[in-house]
């Protein structure tokens, strides 16, 4: 096989590992390929993307996600009804035992304000069942 193929073919097979990185994992809680996406220019609003995965058995609750380097982060929906598009600010998210809710672009996302210019990197607390989960995560240019 001639070695470009090679390279091609572990480029390829790297990516899904690429995307699915574990950054966190507490208690029952696995915080997946979070990260903000850069703003554009000198703007200050953003948004923010990844996974948490339930994987125990008891329902669990999110309530709140706040960053370090903004002055306010909301949990948002992006919901489409009746061929209309409109974002709604959510109170709380359900986590589902055994299973893994996504924050992605057209759905569930992180809506940020205030945040700081000239970073790559954000320390981001989630309030799960009432307890802060920390750790820190990239400011990176859109994936999808
Ligand atoms: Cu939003």
């Amino acid at each position: 096989m001639p070695r470009h193929l090679i390279w091609w073919l572990i480029a390829i097979t790297a990516l899904p590992y690429a995307c699915r990185r574990k950054q966190h994992t507490e208690n029952e809680i696995i915080f997946r390929d979070w990260y903000i996406v850069k703003p554009v220019a000198a703007v200050s609003a953003s948004v923010a993307y990844g996974s948490i995965e339930n994987t125990g058995r008891t329902p669990h609750l999110l309530t709140a996600a706040q960053l370090d380097c903004a002055d306010k982060t909301l949990l948002h929906e992006t919901l489409e009804t009746a061929g209309r598009i409109s974002m709604v600010h959510r109170e709380s998210i359900p986590l589902p035992g055994g299973e893994e809710t996504l924050f992605e672009p057209a759905h569930k996302h992180l809506m940020i304000s205030g945040l700081k210019t000239g970073i790559d990197q954000c320390e981001i607390a989630f309030t799960i069942d009432g307890k802060p989960m920390r750790f820190k995560i990239p400011v990176k240019e859109r994936e999808k």
